[in-house]
């Protein structure tokens, strides 16, 4: 098929696969025109001929047509596999682009692979952006929420067609400029993370319903039907009630038939990889990853499920079936604030790391819509930062503070039933001991120093109301705790 190549073009894309199709259609939808390629030119005959046709899209049948065809400055979008095909494409489309044309790679890319490109290309002139584009096929196809960073001089140049693309939220679009290199992807990290830890919290919740209340999948769908009209009101509840409810051809739930072996592609463990490297106490997506991780393991499970015993099961009472329910829903919710109160520590440790200067209110904006933990409570965490967008942590917000503290009876009360009748809930758990934790002015982490100090020499420092002349404050104190070692303190950890 011969493509004939006219122009002006708006935007180009590149990649033709469920994403880049579905954002070009959007953007055209949109009156924008758009030139597109894809590496196996057949894809790009079957969607101008296809989907595409009649609309403001231009196939080409190789990237110099396609930047042939576009306005200056020239805006080139990567909607391909992550890795490797991006710098390969990179380097393909850099000797036809000249200083001040945009490269936007959409992609699931790592933020320090988009730090690089952003530092390599800013070298040579070209404004790179790695923008986080969520929401999936429906999201790319009628409104994706989109997170983009890197060369701010970009922003006016592509903020028009990303904005009108994007999913609107009470009339904003779920796209704003989030910060510098790559902060963009950055923050797609923390939002794939958050995914995982509010897709367990849910499945903690069906497991409890299921197992400790013996509720149908019916039964346990109604329940999130009932969620979804309340604080709980989101994506993810949504389709989990649409889930729950979805039969085989025999009348039986399907999901019951679904092996349970979770699998993951890899940016929830990023999230906590970079949470640990950071130091942040980002538990619950950690949580949320090591829960795949037990869930693949399986057979193992299947051998230790016949040695390995617990308590008997003490099945809720029809009668106590309704504040069972209640309870857990505020346990739920209360797990939530904590999962996003860690997401925002860690964004918040990654801009002062980074130097990054972040727009919090708008990245609580661009989760409100279009994504996969698109919710009515982002709405309250835009709130939030739009009162104080220097909050130093979302649960020191009246709003959430007093959310939290309602919740916790019903919290406690679902983790304690959930330990004492043996079934695992590692995400409600460890959002309760990292309340606790974090509202504890005394943790045992003084005993933790002592016994560093005693093995490895590591000092310690002293309590400022327990300083003497002996023992300043803020100075490293070593002890020679057995009269057997020496005085001499390490100067690097070792442990
Ligand atoms: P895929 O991630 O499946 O990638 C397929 C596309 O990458 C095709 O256009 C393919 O071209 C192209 N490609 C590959 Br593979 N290697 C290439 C190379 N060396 N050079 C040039 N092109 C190459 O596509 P997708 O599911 O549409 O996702 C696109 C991006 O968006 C990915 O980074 C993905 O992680 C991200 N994302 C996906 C979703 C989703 O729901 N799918 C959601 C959010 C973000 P070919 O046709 O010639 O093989």
């Amino acid at each position: 098929m011969s493509v004939v190549i006219t122009g002006p073009t708006d935007i180009a894309m590149v990649g033709l696969a469920v994403m880049g199709q579905n954002l070009v259609l959007n953007m055209a939808d949109h009156g924008f025109t758009v030139a597109c390629f894809n590496r196996h030119v057949e894809v790009v005959d079957q969607f101008v001929a296809g989907p595409a046709k009649g609309k403001s899209i231009i196939g080409t049948h190789n990237l110099k047509d396609m930047v042939a065809t576009l306005k200056r400055p020239r805006k080139v979008m990567l909607l391909i596999k992550a890795g490797k095909p991006v710098d390969s494409v990179i380097g393909q489309v850099l000797p036809l682009l000249e200083k001040g044309d945009i490269i936007i790679d959409g992609g699931n890319s790592h933020y320090p692979d988009t730090t690089r490109r952003y530092e390599e290309l800013k070298a040579k002139g070209i404004l790179f952006v790695g923008s986080g584009v969520s929401g999936g096929e429906e999201g790319a196809r009628y409104g994706p929420s989109l997170m983009p960073g890197g060369s701010a001089e970009a922003w006016p140049e592509i903020k028009p067609i990303f904005q009108a693309v994007a999913a609107k939220a009470d009339g904003e679009p779920c796209c704003d400029w989030v910060g510098p290199a790559g902060a963009g992807h950055y923050v797609k990290m923390v939002h794939n993370g958050i995914e995982y830890g509010d897709m367990q919290l849910i499945c903690e919740s069906y497991d409890l319903m299921k197992r400790l209340a013996g509720m149908t999948d019916k039964e346990i769908s109604e329940v999130m039907g009932r969620w979804n009209k309340g604080v709980l009101d989101s994506f993810l509840i949504e389709i989990t009630r649409d889930i729950l409810k979805y039969d085989d051809t025999d009348g039986t739930p399907l999901v019951e038939k679904i092996m349970d072996k979770a699998g993951q592609k890899g940016t929830g463990k990023w999230t906590a990889i970079d949470a640990l490297d950071k130091g942040m106490p980002v538990t619950l997506i950690g949580e949320a990853v090591f829960a795949r991780c037990l869930s693949a393991l399986k057979d193992e499970r299947i051998r230790a499920s016949k040695v390995l015993t617990g308590p008997a099961i003490e099945p809720v009472p029809k009668s106590e079936r309704s504040a069972f329910i209640d309870d857990l829903e505020q346990a739920l919710y209360a797990s939530k604030i904590i999962s996003y109160a860690q997401g925002f520590m860690l964004i918040r440790e990654a801009a002062n790391e980074f130097n990054w200067k972040l727009n919090f209110p708008s990245i609580a904006l661009m989760w409100r819509g279009g994504c996969i933990i698109r919710s009515v409570f982002l709405g309250e965490i835009t709130k939030a930062f739009r009162e104080n967008s220097d909050l130093e942590n979302l649960l020191f917000h009246p709003f959430f503070k007093s959310a939290v503290v309602q919740a916790q009876a019903g919290w406690r009360k679902t983790v304690a039933r959930a330990v004492t009748n043996g079934i695992p809930t590692p995400a409600y758990s460890t959002a309760l001991a990292f309340y606790d934790g974090y509202r504890s002015e005394r943790l045992p982490a003084n005993l933790l120093q002592a016994q560093r100090d005693y093995f490895g020499a590591h000092t310690f420092q002293i309590l400022p109301e327990c300083a003497d002349d002996k023992k300043k404050p803020n100075s490293n104190i070593h002890i020679n705790w057995t009269g057997k070692g020496g005085n001499v303190s390490a100067t690097t950890y070792d442990a």
